[in-house]
């Protein structure tokens, strides 16, 4: 039987096989080899008892893709969700996870929730900057349920993540979305020192058939780090545009003459804040290759 792994707790697993949800554990023979089972998983299983709903992982498909942290494989598309105030966007972040997102080859949708509380102007040139350069951008008040039908129509098909920031408003778009508490169903969320509800682990909720959403702790500490620097660039769609015209080969498209990316900048043509972070992220993938050894 073929199933997906929509939870994991250390060696349990809930495993989803047409509306009927297994509790299943993974075959020795995972923990020596080198892949083990992930939520977000095809797997095949072996049912152990099938009045208690009990089973056994045996093989792992193949996967499209796999994220290391948190652990979620064959992800079709993320949601970087950022408020538009309280807490306030995090541009570096969501340029982290877009590059990310470049990288592994996974479709970026971005959500500015909190549409409430935001400055106008400054979510407007925030806007600008992302559907210039071609990335779908949707507002949203979860809290009063606005612009969550143009949420879920870009989740129709495949497994679908929300990502961002603490406290930015992902589990009340995921809530809104699923038309119930989603966190009262189960292990996702605990109360923090606050008191706020807070997510603590992954869990799969289907929408529809063949359609899953991930409410993930949030991808805060992103692994850009293994793309090297010199790299960095051919995942910012607006820069790799422009390489082209770089004079040297190996431009780091930071302190060089003739750099078609730094014209293209002065020429208005580059975000000013879509740059710089380029430049912080370069810096820090740096940081990073030096203190390795
Ligand atoms: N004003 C306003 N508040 C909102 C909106 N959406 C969510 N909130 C509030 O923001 C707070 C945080 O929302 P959550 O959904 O828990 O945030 P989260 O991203 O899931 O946070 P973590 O689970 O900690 O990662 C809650 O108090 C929500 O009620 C909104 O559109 N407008
Ligand atoms: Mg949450
Ligand atoms: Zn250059």
């Amino acid at each position: 039987m073929q199933g997906i792994i929509t939870s994991n707790i250390s060696n349990q697993y809930q495993i989803e096989v047409n509306n009927t949800t297994y509790e299943a554990v993974a075959r020795g023979k995972f923990k020596i080899g080198e892949i083990t089972p992930v939520v977000g998983d095809s797997v095949e299983i072996e049912v152990i008892d099938e009045e208690k709903k009990t089973a056994v992982i045996n093989k792992i498909l193949p996967r499209d893709n796999y994220i290391k942290r948190p652990k979620l494989a064959n992800v079709e598309r993320l949601i970087f969700v950022i408020s538009a105030s309280h807490p306030k966007p995090d541009l570096l972040l969501l340029d982290k996870q877009l590059v990310f997102t470049e990288f592994l080859g996974i479709e970026p949708i971005i959500v500015i929730n909190k549409m409430d509380l935001g400055k106008e102007e400054i979510i407007e040139d925030i806007k600008k900057i992302y559907t210039n350069i071609g990335y779908k951008v949707i507002e949203t008040i979860a809290k009063e349920k606005q612009g969550i039908k143009e949420v879920r129509n870009e989740l129709q098909q495949g497994i679908s993540a929300f990502s961002g920031n603490s406290g930015v408003g992902k589990s009340t778009l995921l809530n809104a979305i699923f038309e119930k508490d989603l966190t009262k169903e189960g292990v996702i969320s605990n109360k923090n020192k606050k008191g706020k509800n807070t997510t603590t682990a992954i869990q799969l909720y289907k929408l529809e058939e063949g359609s899953y959403i991930a409410d993930t702790p949030g991808f805060a500490t992103f692994d850009v780090y293994e793309i090297e620097n010199k790299d960095l660039y051919k995942y910012f769609r607006e820069l790799k545009e422009e390489e082209k015209n770089c004079e040297f080969v190996g431009c780091t498209h930071i302190k060089e003459e003739n750099c078609g990316i730094r014209k293209a900048l002065e020429e208005g043509k580059i975000s000013k804040l879509r740059y710089q972070n380029y430049v912080k992220i370069y810096e820090d993938i740096k940081d990073k290759e030096e203190h390795k050894w």
